[in-house]
């Protein structure tokens, strides 16, 4: 299977997020790209390549040029506000939630960040921007590589992306990756497309993009929002509007959920999937189903993995995995690759 590795990863590394009142280390870490690299190369499994840059332009067909603009200057602003903020990750402090005003742009950088934000744990470290731009390369790279007419291929890069909606960050995410992927799979001429996001936690941002859009599918399975992060989308009953109507599907499951009742919703998912008569597949990969994640609450154990790559491998469609979430950092190489080995084997 076809890499792409964003070799600018590391210049993302958050040192702190807020959690639940003080600054805790983050869970969202360079080692966790490393693992997944090495236990590639380790199984033979994948030729490695790096992406092309891209333009902004490719990006804000997804993103609102606005924020695109401030992610860019983020971190020159934050030192700007005080040069000691070098020593300092930054995060948002304010939030203009219901009935104050976004459509003006505060010249303040403090209140521009909270205006692009839904969390106070997705630090912005000196590379962010270096580091997610490149993810959204590689996500180019990998959907041209299925317009080509690849099987499939893997997005390996980090920061992740399926929190980041149109113009805003959170849970770790910067630059919705999967959600350009597939906008560049419906620009390279394809008339349908999907993504399931099989992450821990809801797609918010990838929903938000597509939902009311009827050419791309999204389906997710996650926590039940009740009490997971990001608690305030991902219920059943979100379908779509307008002409994206019945074209968004959420399989919240409870905390505590395994891989039985977990497969019957991957079951699921792929049929309406079928349904929608998607010509290609953008997996939104987390892995923090796992049993020994420590941020999430199914119980999905290694070997599970593999039959989760055999059961997309069965929707027969060109497939393009996209690195997300996954915080048991010492596994999330094997848990991945266990995905990528299930799909090989079944696709081949
Ligand atoms: C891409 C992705 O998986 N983002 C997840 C963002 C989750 N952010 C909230 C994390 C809450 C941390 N909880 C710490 C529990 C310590 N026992
Ligand atoms: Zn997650």
């Amino acid at each position: 299977m076809q890499v792409f590795y964003n070799d600018r990863h590391p210049l993302h590394h958050g040192r702190h997020e807020m959690f639940r009142g003080r600054l805790v280390p983050c869970f969202e870490v360079p080692a966790r790209a490393d693992h997944v690299l090495q236990e590639l190369h380790a199984r033979g499994l994948g030729q490695v390549a790096t992406a092309p840059e891209v333009a902004v332009d490719v990006l804000a067909r997804v993103h609102a040029r606005r924020y695109l603009d401030f992610l860019a200057t983020a971190w020159d602003e934050w030192i700007a506000l005080d040069p000691s903020n070098a020593e300092r990750d930054a995060l948002p402090s304010y939030w203009p939630i219901r009935t104050f005003r976004s459509d003006v742009l505060p010249a303040s950088f403090p209140a521009r960040m909270g205006l692009f934000s839904f969390d106070a744990g997705s630090p912005i470290t000196a590379g962010t921007w270096q580091a997610a731009r490149q993810g959204g390369a590689c996500a180019v790279a990998g959907a041209r590589h299925l317009l080509q007419g690849a099987r499939s291929a893997f997005v390996l890069t980090r920061p992740p992306g399926h929190h980041a909606g149109h113009d805003f960050f959170g849970g770790y995410c910067f630059v919705n990756n999967a959600a350009v992927a597939a906008q560049c799979l419906r620009d390279g001429g394809l008339d349908r497309v999907a993504v399931l996001d099989v992450d821990y936690h809801h797609g918010n941002g990838t929903q938000a993009i597509f939902y009311e859009r009827g050419d791309v599918f999204f389906a997710s399975i996650h926590g039940d929002p009740h009490t997971e992060y990001p608690y305030y989308l991902g219920h059943a009953d979100e379908r779509g509007s307008g002409a994206g109507l019945d074209c968004n599907l959420n399989l919240p499951l409870p905390r505590g959920t395994g891989f039985a009742a977990w497969q019957e919703a991957l079951r699921l998912a792929l049929q309406r999937i079928a349904a929608h008569g998607a010509q290609a597949l953008v997996v939104s990969l987390g892995l923090d189903t796992f049993a020994g994640d420590p941020i999430s609450g199914f119980t999905l154990a290694s070997d599970d993995y593999l039959r989760v790559g055999e059961a997309l491998a069965g929707a027969g469609l060109p497939t393009l995995f996209v690195f997300e979430g996954g915080y048991a950092v010492a596994e999330v190489g094997v848990n991945a690759v266990n995905v990528l080995q299930g799909f090989a084997d079944r696709a081949a």
